[in-house]
């Protein structure tokens, strides 16, 4: 029997210590949550660099980029009372909220999948302007035709939205700007469209009424975005109880729009799960898992700057085969591959 999960006996695949740093000021923490397509033969991921800044005794600082794109380095006193950081990934000071980390986006290709290179040809793409300030992060990439669409997580003072950029070549970008609104993230846009219409997945967060649920939209133009339906909810005392978001574009299959995403309970433990969606009409949700598809069980899943965390928003599909890239305990990039008929089976109780 073919096994739902196998992981590649490579992993991780790729670590911090193997690129270098964007600028001198600057350490590479973190190499994770890559999305994932193929261009001119090759499988491509565009990667989230998290960066810190150099750390020194007594102080914490962290790193935002001002309206030029310049670095900018924040320091605050490790004894100062105004300040918490409990938290490895945000610090608040002063009733003001910093990632302690920055993240860019770099390209990287590969002729087997499993061994990926950066080169020259392919320039880093660094958060722009107000709504980037904090970075860019969690980039997935859908390919209709010849346009690669690449909806990614802007992050700012202001808030945390789903910016949009196109492109042919992976050299030349267009920016359409913020698609989705503070609070989103986890936005996949499918691969065709329905009926005449496209879709994206998205995650709203509601602090009061509602949560962080996984919604859908469509659109006419694969821009503008309108009647928003949620399909999927937190359940309490599961893997997903606390929030979920779709990893990359769905799988089209015999028996509907297959979607994996990421569910976290409240200890942030993140998992996999997966949703199935009819054909015709992808907010209706056909099957849910009941149980987590993959679960963080390797030490590189278990343990590193934000251990228990198995984050994917990127894949290639080959036949029966989905290849997997997803980020483990929020430092390191990994390859698992997964099989689509032992996930449908698994989606056969409803
Ligand atoms: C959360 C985590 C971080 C991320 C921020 C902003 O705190 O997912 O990794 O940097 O959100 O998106």
């Amino acid at each position: 029997m073919k096994k739902i999960v196998a992981r590649h006996g490579q992993n991780p695949l790729l670590s911090p210590k193997d690129l270098k740093p964007s600028q001198p000021e600057m350490v590479i923490e973190c190499l994770l949550n890559p999305g994932a397509f193929t261009y001119g033969g090759k499988i491509g991921i565009v990667l989230r660099v998290a960066e810190r800044t150099k750390q020194k005794e007594g102080t914490v600082s962290v790193p935002i980029y001002d309206e030029m794109g310049r670095l900018k380095i924040m320091e605050f006193s490790l004894d100062d009372p105004k300040l918490d950081n409990s938290d490895a990934r945000v610090i608040t000071y002063d009733g003001e909220q910093y990632l302690t980390t920055i993240s860019h986006l770099r390209v990287l290709f590969s002729t087997d999948g499993v061994n990926f290179e950066e080169t020259t040809e392919y320039p880093p793409i660094f958060g722009q302007g107000t709504y980037e300030s904090y970075g860019i992060e969690d980039c997935r990439v859908s390919q209709i035709k010849d346009t690669y669409y690449l909806t990614y997580t802007m992050v700012s003072s202001n808030g945390v939205g789903v910016g949009l950029k196109t492109t042919l070549d992976w050299k030349k970008f267009k920016s359409h700007g913020m698609i989705f609104s503070p609070h989103n993230k986890d936005c996949a846009i499918f691969e065709e469209t329905v009926n005449g219409k496209y879709y994206a997945f998205h995650r709203p967060s509601s602090p009061e009424l509602g949560g962080n649920y996984m919604w859908i939209a469509e659109s006419m133009d694969g821009m503008h975005w309108g009647n928003h339906k949620c399909i999927a909810r937190t359940r309490p005392d599961r893997f997903d109880s606390a929030r979920l978001g779709a990893g990359a574009a769905p799988i089209k299959t015999e028996k509907g729009w297959l979607a994996i995403y990421h569910g976290a309970d409240h200890q942030h433990r993140y998992c996999l799960g997966a949703l199935l969606l009819d054909l015709e009409d992808p907010s209706k949700v056909l099957s849910r898992s009941e149980v987590p598809i993959m679960e963080p069980e390797e030490a590189y899943e278990k343990v590193g700057f934000f251990g228990e965390v198995i984050f994917t928003n990127g894949h290639v599909i080959d036949g029966d085969d989905i290849h997997v890239y997803y980020g483990a305990s929020d430092e390191h990039v990994a390859l698992a591959t997964l099989s689509i008929s032992e996930i449908l089976k698994t989606l056969d109780h409803s």
